[in-house]
């Protein structure tokens, strides 16, 4: 029983489950959060549910971070309610603490949280069906249609400047000069191709200072894998991880995605000649999304997509070059190179978008 990651009696306890329980398993997709699938017996009925232990180095302030969850949630909720969607499936369910709290903290500090259990969907790590994909982009698009007239001045900045990209960049120029793991002599490489690539970061903040971007309600970690797909159906059905729900550019939801998505190789591949961006997918994706959010797109966030599939994967790269150079102490690691495996993927595809441009925004034309 000691050996679990988590205290079992406490946490079915703050969180009144009932049931037997029966085993746990443990989500490794994320970078930030440890997640566990619970699961229990009741009455001869199974019942799931999903435990997070919140990564409050990433979020400090949990308190405000449900607060988020909680008000969009709810808001979401109503819709798909309005809508005659089923909200058990189609958005997360915050479970209450028997202290009426949305998270528990335990003697040591640490937050948990507890949301429903989506059964009969699953998520994936990469595409090999490209109607998955474009699934995926009817979903995120769906999402920020969902939630363009929520009251974006009642969201917290759970991370500041969280898509910030020049203040990003400085980030890298600081962890350069700082060089706290003894690291920068390794990456010069890695820090020229950045360098090279500064002035990309002011493009799409200064269209928004000038007013041709809309600040909207966004998801702001649009990984495939924060979407949930239905097992039948194949139909994205609930979008996940709303930690970074915050007000930024659509064109940051959509360019992550692509980012992840559309590359042909895993974040974390090695061999880089596996890397690329894939235009069936990018096509896909990109008519997806104008399916469901495009009307409400302006002709600057149109004429950006492509670009915004190269800052988005460009600023991941920076982001993990920031950590690797500072010792890793932001994301997730499984071995010490970690971070600079998927700094490479990230700028391998950024060079691969480069010398598809064109095909890329051909592409965005046309849909
Ligand atoms: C983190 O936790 P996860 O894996 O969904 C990160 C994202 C990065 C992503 C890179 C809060 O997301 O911003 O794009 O890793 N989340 C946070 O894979 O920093
Ligand atoms: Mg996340």
């Amino acid at each position: 029983m000691s050996e679990l990651p988590f205290q079992l009696e406490e946490i079915k306890h703050q969180f009144a489950l009932g049931g037997d329980y029966i085993g746990y398993d443990r989500i490794n997709n994320g970078h930030i959060n440890n997640t566990y699938v619970l699961h229990f017996q009741e009455d001869g009925q199974n019942r799931d549910f999903l435990l997070q232990q919140i990564n409050t180095h990433v979020f400090h302030n949990p308190d405000e971070l449900m607060e988020n969850i909680l008000g969009v949630t709810s808001y979401l909720r109503r819709q798909i309610e309005a809508a005659g969607g089923d909200p058990e499936r189609e958005t997360l369910t915050v479970y209450r603490t028997i202290g009426g709290t949305p998270y528990y903290k335990d003697a040591e500090g640490h937050c948990w949280r507890i949301y429903n259990f989506i059964s009969n969907a699953y998520t994936c790590q990469n595409i090999t069906d490209p109607v998955v994909f474009h699934n995926a982009a009817k979903a995120f698009g769906t999402f920020q249609q969902m939630l363009a007239d929520y009251p974006s001045d009642s969201l917290h900045e759970t991370i500041p400047n969280f898509h910030n990209t020049v203040s990003r960049f400085q980030d890298l120029l600081q962890a350069i000069e700082a060089d706290q793991a003894g690291r920068a002599k390794h990456v010069q490489e890695e820090i020229a191709f950045a360098k090279a690539r500064e002035a990309d970061c002011h493009v799409l903040l200064d269209l928004m200072e000038r007013g041709d971007l809309p600040l909207r309600v966004t998801h702001n970690d649009t990984k495939l894998n924060n979407v949930m797909f239905d097992n039948d159906t194949k139909q994205g059905i609930c979008v996940i991880d709303l930690d970074t729900v915050m007000p930024g550019l659509s064109l940051y939801d959509f360019g992550d995605s692509i980012r992840f998505g559309a590359n042909t190789a895993a974040e974390d591949e090695k061999d880089l000649s596996l890397v690329s961006l894939d235009l069936n997918l990018f096509e896909q994706y990109v008519k997806g999304y104008l399916s469901t959010a495009g009307q409400s797109l302006t002709k600057a966030e149109v004429d950006n997509l492509a670009f915004s599939a190269k800052l988005m994967t460009f600023e991941c790269g920076i982001r993990f070059l920031t950590d690797y150079l500072n010792g890793d102490t932001y994301f997730k690691t499984a071995y010490p190179e970690h971070n600079l495996d998927r700094c490479h993927t990230q700028f391998a595809l950024v060079a691969d978008i480069e010398r598809k441009m064109v095909q890329m925004q051909e592409i965005v034309s046309r849909a």
